[in-house]
């Protein structure tokens, strides 16, 4: 897979997911990502049935976090699953659409690589302290995201505690997709998400 970019994790925006949704890909993000952990199942599948319709046929891809069955049911573009979720190589051998891996440490980051199969991405985090996870763990600072860039067999996604402040750290690292949550989703006012989804793409597009 190819690197990404911008990637939106949408957890409980304030614009409301279907706006959030269609602003993400009338301004072309590539990747969005389902992740709400609340809802019940029904109303889960029925969110991602809605969200994917409006994605459908647009170059933004529909990820959907850690339900290998909601995936299915509404055609997602792609499925992202934890260290604690249904184990990757597993799902790798039955979803051939895009996977993305969660990992949160170098022991981790270094057994996905060496895996047999691999994920089509995987993420990297929390890089910095982030209050939109529960239970995170420890920041990993940039450091170890420039030993992992230089262990890479798929693209690196940094994510967790990231804005548009401290980004320049990030692509410092010669990172090139980078995944927030708080930085869009606290977002009040359709103006201001377009704005702030077009200054980071372009952030990032400059340091490819
Ligand atoms: N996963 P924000 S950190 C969903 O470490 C998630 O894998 C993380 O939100 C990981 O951009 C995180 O608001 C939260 O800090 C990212």
């Amino acid at each position: 897979m190819q690197d990404f970019g911008l990637y939106i994790v949408i957890t409980n925006p304030v614009l409301g997911y279907l706006k959030f949704t269609e602003i993400c890909v009338a301004e072309g993000v590539k990747m969005i990502q389902l992740r709400e952990k609340k809802l019940t199942d029904r109303k889960l599948l029925n969110l991602a049935r809605q969200m994917r319709s409006i994605t459908h046929k647009s170059q933004t891809k529909f990820v959907i976090n850690d339900r290998l069955d909601i995936a299915m049911l509404c055609d997602a573009d792609g499925l992202h699953l934890g260290q604690d979720d249904l184990p990757w190589w597993e799902i790798r051998t039955l979803w051939s659409k895009i996977l993305g891996v969660s990992t949160h440490n170098m022991d981790q980051a270094k057994a996905v690589l060496q895996a047999p199969l691999l994920p089509d991405y995987m993420s990297f985090g929390p890089i910095y302290p982030t209050s939109a996870k529960e239970n995170p763990d420890p920041p990993l600072g940039t450091a170890q995201l420039t030993e992992i860039y230089k262990l890479r067999k798929c693209p690196i996604l940094a994510i967790g505690g990231i804005f548009e402040h401290n980004l320049k750290s990030i692509t410092d690292c010669n990172i090139k997709n980078v995944a927030m949550i708080r930085q869009f989703c606290e977002l009040d006012d359709p103006h201001k998400l377009r704005n702030k989804i077009r200054h980071i793409k372009q952030a990032l597009e400059e340091r490819k």
